[in-house]
């Protein structure tokens, strides 16, 4: 590797500067079972050593939220991720925040259907690590007129925050028969799908819903593990 160190720099040099994929793209994990990074934003890694901070647009929705988010960024600290919880800041869900802020708040069907929320990475960020984005929660949640059960609800703030990460659906056609449906995702020996799966994944239980599963953490760690391979290039 030393000594072909030269030649190889000067090959991604001329590589870049024709626009082609460079070399260490074919080296980056996209997939694995039950995660998938959604990479068509661009966002294809996240670092391990600059911080992230998640944020709140009020202080109200900072206490309704946080309760949600404490086990998984512990989770994610412990996978690699330098993630803390922040404190308050305006959010607009139309602008990426500053770099690293993952912000959380709330609108009336931020997806234009009942039920449903966003997170939304910040698209296109320099060598594809995630930047940080915005979580737009479904304000139905909280006024009663959307029922959802508790854990489906501290699931949702998970996976919104993981889509931030650059984490897609793992969904995949598992059955065979032609189409990719809801629910179709790898399951642990517990019957438990990703929290990213799409819809309604994670942990089903009081205690462990927020919680991620072993898949979504692979899907960290692959995250990780780009940007280790993006820094060779
Ligand atoms: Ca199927
Ligand atoms: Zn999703």
């Amino acid at each position: 590797m030393l000594r072909t160190g030269i030649a190889v720099g000067a090959a991604l040099v001329v590589t870049c500067a024709f626009g082609v994929t460079p070399a260490h793209a074919a080296r980056i994990t996209l997939a694995g079972t039950g995660f998938q990074v959604a990479a068509r934003l661009g966002v294809t890694s996240v670092s391990p050593s600059r911080p992230y901070t998640v944020t709140f647009a009020s202080a109200e929705l900072r206490k309704r939220y946080l309760p949600h988010l404490t086990a998984a960024v512990a989770q994610m600290r412990a996978a690699g991720v330098k993630v803390t919880i922040g404190g308050v800041e305006h959010v607009d869900p139309a602008v990426c925040p500053p770099w690293g802020h993952i912000q959380y708040t709330q609108t009336y069907r931020p997806m234009g259907r009942g039920g449903y929320s966003r997170g939304m990475p910040c698209p296109a960020p320099e060598k594809g690590v995630s930047a940080g984005g915005v979580v737009t929660m479904d304000s139905e949640y909280f006024d009663g007129t959307w029922v959802i059960a508790p854990h489906q609800l501290r699931n949702t703030f998970v996976h919104e925050m993981l889509h931030t990460f650059g984490l897609g659906h793992p969904n995949r056609d598992l059955d065979g028969d032609g189409a990719v449906e809801f629910y179709e995702c790898a399951t642990d020996p517990h019957g438990t799908r990703p929290v990213m799966c799409s819809p309604n994944g994670g942990h089903g239980t009081a205690r462990s819903a927020g919680r991620l599963t072993a898949f979504d953490i692979a899907g960290l760690k692959a995250l990780l593990a780009n940007s280790r391979q993006g820094d060779t290039g």
